[in-house]
């Protein structure tokens, strides 16, 4: 605390920009008082600062004060998903010095004198999380803040998008949405905003989410040696506390309470190109006949700002695109989808003759000033107005307002500049005047940056959701805010063409997967400047594996589809697509998981591994799911790197060798090849390349089973119609299977889905002694690799694969 309190001086010079400056900010008093209420308690100090504390479940309490003078805020946030949550038990203990609040999980011990929080384990009683001084609030400016001990060898992740590495220990962040092209490592703010954390020390993690949308900072244990900081600009104090001790467990809650990922369409998975811009009408033709002639997989074409009417949201520029509709129509026959960009920023045409102008305006939508006249931006359509999504009725104005786009077939909405950015002063400095009507609180501008395009988003989501209720909503956006995954897809914004931000790839997505998004992905192979056929070969081989495949570059780039760079690249980038379209059954299967527990897909070795110390902060590897383990070059001119394989046995993708585990290994990778490992233990689902995923049914389905050091594997496939919105209502099918010691088990398919006719074949790893195979105790004949018969046969000296139609019922073959 004095090492704290003495580089503060040092600090003045940073002004109230960092976590760490205490200047003005007045502590809580003492605890003098204790009153309970249904879900937890209230504490009341000396100096009047009511302190709420509320169980809303055995692992999530929540922590919000409102300080002395300070005025009473409505208790809503645009972040949270639930607020109605299943009385958890819970007791509280009053003593001398403490009172303690004890839930089945945890409890959170409130020293009276100074009034410090305190969060234990319920069952060791160990601490995983105190303050270092009383939370504190500057009765001048309202900057609210919260000081943490921090932990000898305790490690931070998540926060969402930040340009940085993946442990967050003694780093420092703003959270201020902000448009920042060409950001490199280091740079901060970015454009999303996700004030929620994870620590961990010794094996256990907590999640701590700091619900205040003002710009605010984070400090682990950068400006000062002993502490974890948090300041927020204004607002209230506001915070929820999970206990873990896992990741996924966090993660589970995190996501139930700010909301998880819907299911997107099956077709998000696919091969996406972009360019800024394609047009006129023609050139999507063409582009889509290449991407077919040079037999590499699209499933999305985009349009960016140019095929509007002058930059006029909802409109059509009639000379490029004279029918949308037959567009759309043609490349749906190419099994190709279209998505539009959509700005926030209306054009200011008070002249008259825009009629989304004269509506929103006729209707007050559109933000204004304090004093009252409209906020006039800058952004592409010259001056712009900009709606205040705060407003429900004008949320659902926007969404009918997409009739314009999904009429004539657009399958999906890219929401961009929704910082907001306005090139007039990209920081909001000249926007602090707004006011948002905020359901009625009126609130200032501060407390709304940092959500708008979570608001915008919803909008977007909701509107097509309700225009189309037979089809998933499917929306891009580049800033956001917690909550942000219930309603969009996040691509990384304008990262550069470069080594340096494809290995920035990593850290970045795994710390959006684990702040509840887990659908990201980024520019292919970056949006400015242009990469050489390297970097795009590099580029697609992680790609690959990301939830979001998309190609996209900024307007003064060279032309940059695949085949652009030459043929060995675009061989390089088909290898790779037709892998991730291989791979489309285990994808969409990990997806499914993403959205039914909020873990993603995309992960950091961390999340499947968190005991191992060498995972604390590896992030130049990654898994998909917890069955696949890529160990990219992330630089140019590498023809091999290292892998670090945690313990437990892996087996080389490519070839199928079994590789021992708990060990770094040194591995070739030219310029064609993904380091690449499944890991002992699992399942993982493929069925054959296509060039679009509604190609063809998933037919054959592979399950390639790799056992772990004690011989057993189990995993699962999930499917569905992956268009409509049945799946909530039970229309999926989930198929099992286990092996243990030769005997390999398939359960009966659960949910009412019904897929059409297909064959399994299973392959079976480290299965060199098999001399033969029944089903059910009956022998199953031989049969061969070429044969379409059901049977077995040896596919190489290690893997024996069984061919068996899927007749819906549970089987049972033992392999001897
Ligand atoms: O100021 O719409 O990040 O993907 O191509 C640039 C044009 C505006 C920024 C987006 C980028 C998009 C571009 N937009």
């Amino acid at each position: 605390m004095r090492l704290c309190a003495s580089l503060l001086c040092g600090l003045a010079l940073l002004g109230p920009a960092s976590a760490l400056d205490w200047t003005g900010l007045r502590p809580a008093g003492d605890l003098a008082s204790l009153a309970r209420r249904d879900q937890g308690v209230d504490l009341t100090c000396a100096d009047g600062t009511v302190v709420q504390l509320t169980v809303l479940a055995p692992d999530l309490v929540r922590v919000r004060a409102r300080f002395a003078g300070q005025p009473a805020a409505p208790d809503h946030s645009w972040a949270i998903a639930r607020t109605a949550w299943p009385a958890a038990p819970w007791q509280i203990h009053e003593a001398a010095a403490a009172v303690t609040l004890t839930t089945a999980e945890l409890e959170v011990v409130v020293r009276r004198h100074p009034l410090l929080v305190e969060f234990r384990d319920a069952a060791t009683h160990r601490v995983i999380n105190a303050d270092q001084r009383p939370m504190a609030r500057d009765p001048q400016t309202g900057r609210v803040a919260v000081a943490k001990r921090l932990g000898f060898d305790e490690h931070f992740y998540g926060l969402g998008e930040k340009a940085a590495h993946l442990d967050r220990r003694r780093a420092e962040f703003t959270m201020w949405n902000s448009d920042t092209p060409g950001y490199t490592e280091g740079t901060d703010p970015i454009y999303q905003s996700i004030p929620f954390y994870v620590g961990l020390e010794g094996g256990n993690a907590y999640g701590l989410f700091h619900d205040n949308s003002h710009r605010s900072h984070f400090d682990f244990g950068r400006l000062s040696q002993d502490c974890a900081d948090y300041a927020a600009d204004a607002g209230v104090l506001d915070y929820y506390f999970f206990h873990g001790p896992s990741l996924k467990k966090i993660l589970g809650r995190y996501t139930e309470l700010t909301g998880r990922m819907p299911l997107p369409p099956l077709w998000a998975l696919g091969h996406q190109q972009s360019r800024y811009s394609y047009y006129p009408d023609t050139m999507l033709d063409e582009v889509a006949r290449q991407y077919r002639a040079h037999d590499l997989p699209l499933d999305v074409l985009y349009l960016d700002i140019h095929y509007m009417d002058g930059y006029r949201v909802f409109t059509w520029d009639q000379s490029r695109f004279p029918d949308p509709a037959a567009l759309t129509a043609r490349l749906a026959q190419q099994g190709v989808r279209v998505v539009t960009i959509l700005d926030p920023g209306v054009k200011h045409q008070p002249e008259g003759g825009y009629p989304v102008f004269d509506e929103g305006l006729a209707r007050d939508y559109f933000l204004r000033r304090q004093d009252g006249s409209l906020y006039i931006g800058e952004v592409w359509p010259g001056q712009a107005v900009f709606v205040d999504y705060t407003k429900e009725d004008a949320r659902r104005w926007w969404g009918d307002k997409l009739t314009a786009l999904t009429g004539p077939g657009v399958a999906g909405i890219w929401t961009d500049m929704n910082e907001p950015s306005d090139f007039a002063d990209k920081t909001g400095e000249r926007q602090k005047d707004i006011v948002f009507d905020d359901l009625g609180a009126r609130s200032p501008y501060g407390a709304n940056r940092n959500t708008f395009a979570l608001n915008m988003t919803r909008a977007t989501y909701e509107g097509l959701a309700r225009l189309q209720p037979d089809r998933r909503p499917f929306v891009i956006t580049r800033a956001g805010y917690a909550g942000i995954q219930r309603y969009a897809t996040v691509w990384t914004g304008d990262n550069n063409a470069t080594f340096d931000a494809l290995a920035l790839n990593l850290p970045m997505f795994a710390s959006l997967g684990l702040s509840g998004e887990a659908f990201v992905g980024s520019d292919l192979p970056g949006f400015i400047g242009r990469g050489d056929a390297e970097l795009l070969a590099r580029s697609y081989q992680v790609a690959a594996l990301v939830p979001l495949c998309r190609n996209h570059g900024a307007i003064d780039q060279y032309d940059h589809e695949p085949w652009r760079y030459g043929p060995q690249a675009e061989g390089i980038v088909r290898k790779f697509l037709k892998l991730r379209y291989r791979l489309l059954p285990f994808l969409y299967t990990t997806l499914e998981e993403a959205h039914r527990t909020g873990v993603p897909l995309f992960r950091p070795l961390l999340l499947n591994f968190q005991d191992d110390p060498a995972t604390l902060n590896l992030d130049d590897e990654f898994m998909v799911g917890d069955a696949l383990l890529a160990a990219p070059v992330l630089r140019a001119g590498e023809r091999g790197r290292e892998v670090y394989l945690p313990a437990g046995r892996w087996y080389d993708y490519w070839t199928g060798t079994a590789v021992a585990g708990g060990t770094t290994l040194r591995t070739d990778a030219p310029l064609d090849h993904l380091p690449l490992y499944a890991r002992g233990g699992s399942v993982i689902p493929s069925t054959d390349a296509m060039s679009h995923t509604g190609e063809k049914p998933w037919n054959p389905l592979r399950f390639a089973i790799y056992p772990d050091t004690a011989g057993h594997a189990a995993g699962s496939l999930y499917e569905d119609d992956g268009q409509s919105p049945d799946y909530q209502k039970g229309v999926s099918r989930r198929t099992a299977l286990s092996f243990a010691t030769g005997k390999l088990s398939l359960a009966a398919p659960a949910g009412n889905f019904a897929p059409a006719a297909r064959r399994f074949e299973f392959s079976l790893h480290a299965s060199p002694n098999v001399t033969s195979v029944t089903l059910d105790g009956r022998a199953l004949p031989e049969t061969t690799a070429t044969a379409l018969t059901p049977g077995w046969f040896r596919a190489s000296p290690d893997v024996v694969v069984i061919r068996h139609a899927d007749d819906g019922r549970a089987h049972t073959f033992d392999l001897r």
